[in-house]
């Protein structure tokens, strides 16, 4: 009895942290859109129709997957209290039972051709990229990316993690950086994803997109913002050193102020793709080392 009365205590103890944390949870959630919060339960607030399809494919799956677990815990409840071997002294014998047999094999199918129907649609949906209204190509380094415009004139530039004194407060930490990718609102964009000399992974977890950036391969997703703001992802394939400081900021703004960057984009002469040699970005080096420096002062303080 003493194990029960343990057992109780401890799903106690689990429940109130769980309940805890959806608290916290719901406080925050809304704060920010674009990325993590802390206390964040359950996925981050989509900005895409195919974000939105996941989350709803997700929490499909959850009233499944709840249903079959209680189902699971009742049998296992009824087994325990009645056919223990003090109440059931004298077990059956009974080994087979058809109707049985054929009822546990066909609702397992049925439950799974359920899921199957939403779950392949969504698949579709992801691959089958609609007509695009614009291209972006985004080339993952160690350790950055690069993203140029093909549909929108010459140019292309390097995206890198600001550096701990050139970032605003507003700014999050380790996942602002110097040049967002801009794109426009309610369009469909391309991304054509390839690693420049080992496997990235190009995601952005509010538009529901991930694929990975594969040397000599090019890769392609699409996703169609729905609302305006930043939103942050960062490298998800485990490529080097600075694996975890090369995030991806995306900046969804309206067609008329796209529009405007491109052509300031296009005058600018560093970021030609033409006549122009480009340089390595500098502030790459070590970008490890500045964040251990910064951690490290301020354990210190
Ligand atoms: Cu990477």
């Amino acid at each position: 009895m003493l194990v029960f009365k343990r057992l109780a205590a401890v799903a106690v103890v689990i429940g109130a942290l769980a309940i805890g944390a959806l608290m916290a949870g719901g406080e925050t959630a809304f704060a920010a859109f674009g990325q993590a919060v802390p206390w964040q339960f359950g996925f981050q607030d989509a900005a895409t129709p195919i974000m939105e399809e996941i989350t709803s494919f997700h929490d499909f799956l959850l009233y499944v997957i709840t249903a079959i677990s209680a189902f699971v815990l009742i049998l296992l409840v009824v087994v325990i209290v009645r056919f223990n071997a003090r109440a059931n002294p004298t077990p059956s014998r009974v080994t087979h039972n058809t109707t049985l047999e054929v009822i546990w094999t066909v609702v397992p199918i049925v439950i799974l051709a359920l899921i199957v129907i939403p779950s392949f649609n969504l698949l579709f949906h992801q691959i089958n990229t609609p007509p695009a209204d614009i291209t972006v190509k985004a080339t993952g380094k160690q350790w950055y990316w690069t993203y140029s415009y093909p549909d929108n004139g010459k140019f292309e530039f390097d995206s890198l993690m600001l550096q701990e004194k050139d970032r605003k407060p507003e700014q999050p930490r380790l996942l602002a950086v110097d040049n967002e990718l801009v794109v426009p609102i309610n369009k469909i964009v391309r991304v054509q994803v390839i690693g420049a000399e080992v496997i990235h992974s190009f995601t952005v977890p509010s538009f529901g997109i991930r694929i990975d950036a594969v040397p000599g391969r090019l890769n392609e997703t699409w996703f169609k913002a729905t609302r305006e703001g930043v939103y942050y992802g960062q490298c998800s394939e485990l490529c080097g050193k600075d694996h975890a400081f090369m995030p991806i900021a995306v900046r969804v703004v309206s067609e008329q102020a796209f529009n405007e960057w491109v052509d300031a984009a296009n005058k600018r002469p560093d970021w030609k793709t033409t006549g122009v040699e480009r340089t390595a970005p500098t502030a790459v080096a070590n970008v490890a080392d500045a964040i251990v420096a910064d951690a490290n002062q301020s354990a210190a303080r």
